[in-house]
């Protein structure tokens, strides 16, 4: 059976654009950007040809209210937020083929002539709606800047598009006193003209691709299901503010783009920006119009919406022949500490602060263990500490440094003399246990299980290990040096293969122990045809350092004593 990966000439991977108004955490982590360098980084291992495209969304009112609350403009926010979120990647080796900025030139130019070639076609509809206006600011409000009182419930405080008390969901002018939920002042209705895309005319063709791909994950099935069953309404896809990209019509100063129209263009423009640093402007085309690329969106469970329906209702609409994506793989939310994450209380883990103390591999291994795949999930510091020490450490690592520390404290630090012809039972056996397991690794990785593939790989170790007690070469070395070799020999294809299979994870740890093993081709540039091969006889091995330390258990301590005061300071 060919895999799906290989069933496709090229992959283009993207992960959700974070929004440049904060730092990335951990459930940003869960959601999308450790799932997706994961699976990019097994396809680079595999050498199949990958793109991993992503970069800020940096348009839309939050940007422009978290500016004015730190006193600078809107551009120096997210530039600055940019540096930052790129370095946060950067330090966890979440590896983007390119990282963009949506406030860039080639974004708006890219998502101009994209609004442009849908309304040439008369593919947007304009209608006229009356909106809540600030005549003190001289500028109309977003639904959940305006407060006032819920019709139903009767509290103050409900937002123009939910009321958080009754949880009933608002339009503005449902509210009772609507207000400015900012800065306190009247506001009043206005009448203003938006374009919006029809997406019911799209909805027979969206059922329909929806429909061709049963293999999605049940999440996103369901979700799609269900707002084909209210059926599509139109969506707006511009706004009355200026900090995005401007309307690129006559007449039409003072609009923009709406943010969930212009930003995933942004994977597009991204890619464009790509291929003009590659030196071939053109070569964007191949990963976004021929049916032979595989676009795959990684994004958590909030934005699925956006990128099963509307993008690909834009790209259909679209007069060129865009590609659809071939998967959406959302993932569920991450929980801290057994709670919701709250960015305004702080109730979070900040990449920034993780990577001032600790090192990227156990995090990333940790939470490929735990990932929000089917459901909900929860981060613990102690699971982390648990994770990194007994299974990174003495699960993997250990069997990295015994077998060999072995080999350079008996055989001069090359493999010994062993040969595939004369293996014994327990040799057969252990190699054909890892050759499944390894096999079953890759299938679930194909479908994007990330947590069952790392159970793979932990059940390799664990054989590997067991191999290793059992057949005992610091006992044979004194009754049977040939036999001493040979077992040697076949543990050093265990770890050639957990090398492998733990790359795309620990791609830090699994550097360096690639390079130990001797290895010609950079592991993420198609090392896999060499993790297939046994390592011969004779060829020298690198000394071993500790990969995975153990970690100090009061660090852990005072991070969640950092949450546990977060929580005693203002209850849920
Ligand atoms: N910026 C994700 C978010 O902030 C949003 C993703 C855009 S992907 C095109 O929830
Ligand atoms: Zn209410």
């Amino acid at each position: 059976m060919t895999e799906t990966s290989a069933r496709f000439e090229r992959t283009l991977v993207t992960a959700a654009l974070p929004y440049a108004n904060g730092e990335i955490h951990l459930g940003h982590l869960a959601g999308a950007y450790l799932p997706a360098d994961i699976y990019a980084r097994y396809l680079r291992l595999r050498g199949r040809p990958v793109l991993f495209i992503c970069g800020t969304d940096e348009y839309g009112v939050p940007i422009t209210l978290a500016a004015e609350r730190q006193g600078v403009s809107p551009k120096e926010l997210v530039d600055r937020n940019y540096v930052s979120i790129r370095a946060s990647f950067a330090g966890l080796g979440i590896e983007f083929d390119n990282f963009s900025q949506t406030s860039r030139p080639i974004h708006a130019e890219t998502s101009q002539s994209f609004f442009r070639d849908l309304h040439a076609q008369g593919r947007l509809k304009q209608k006229t709606t009356q909106q809540f206006y600030s005549p003190s600011q001289q500028r109309f409000l977003a639904d959940r800047y305006i407060e006032g009182t819920c019709p139903h419930c009767e509290r103050d405080g409900a937002r123009g598009d939910q009321c958080e008390t009754c949880g009933r969901s608002l339009n503005p002018t449902d509210l009772i006193d609507p207000h400015d939920a900012l800065k306190g002042e009247p506001l009043e209705l206005r009448e203003t003209t938006h374009w919006f895309l029809p997406l019911g005319d799209w909805q027979p063709q969206l059922e329909s691709f929806i429909g061709a791909h049963p293999e999605w994950k049940e999440n996103v099935l369901q979700f799609c299901r269900a707002w084909f069953k209210d059926g599509l309404d139109d969506r707006a896809v511009t706004r009355d503010i200026d900090w995005g990209v401007p309307v690129p019509l006559p007449d039409h100063a003072g609009k923009v783009l709406y943010v969930w129209f212009d930003a995933p263009i942004g994977y597009i423009s991204s890619t464009r920006e790509w291929a003009i640093e590659q030196g071939d402007p053109e070569a964007w085309r191949v990963w976004w119009q021929d049916p032979t690329t595989r676009l795959v969106h990684f994004i958590g469970k909030d934005n699925v919406v956006f990128h099963a329906l509307m993008f690909p209702a834009m790209l259909l609409a679209h007069s060129e022949p865009f590609i659809l994506p071939d998967n959406v793989p959302a993932n569920e939310f991450l929980n801290l500490e057994g709670r919701k994450l709250s960015t305004s209380r702080g109730f979070a883990v900040w990449l920034p602060d993780y990577l001032a103390k600790f090192k990227p591999d156990p995090l990333r291994y940790a939470m490929a263990r735990n990932l929000p795949e089917t459901r909900d999930m929860n981060f613990t510091w102690e699971g982390f500490l648990a994770r990194n020490d007994n299974e990174l450490g003495n699960n993997f690592g250990n069997l990295f440094n015994r077998v060999l520390t072995f080999i350079h404290k008996y055989f001069d630090g090359a493999v010994p003399a062993w040969s595939p012809d004369e293996l014994q039972d327990a040799d057969r056996a252990v190699l054909a246990e890892v050759a499944a397991l390894r096999d079953r690794w890759a299938e679930h990785l194909e479908r994007f299980e990330i947590k069952a593939a790392m159970e793979c790989a932990f059940a390799a170790g664990q054989a590997g290990n067991r191999y290793f007690d059992e057949a005992a070469p610091f006992n044979t070395r004194k009754t049977d040096l040939a036999r001493c070799g040979q077992s040697l020999g076949v543990s050093v294809q265990i770890v050639r293969q957990l090398c492998a299979m733990l790359a795309p994870v620990v791609p830090f740890g699994m550097a360096r122990l690639w390079g130990w093993l001797g290895m010609e081709t950079p592991l993420f540039h198609g090392g896999w045809d060499e993790a297939l091969r046994d390592v011969p006889a004779g060829r020298p091995l690198g000394r071993p350092e500790i990969l995975f330390p153990r970690l100090d258990p009061e660090a852990i301590e005072a991070e969640v004593a950092r949450l546990q005061r977060l929580v005693e300071d203002r209850p849920a």
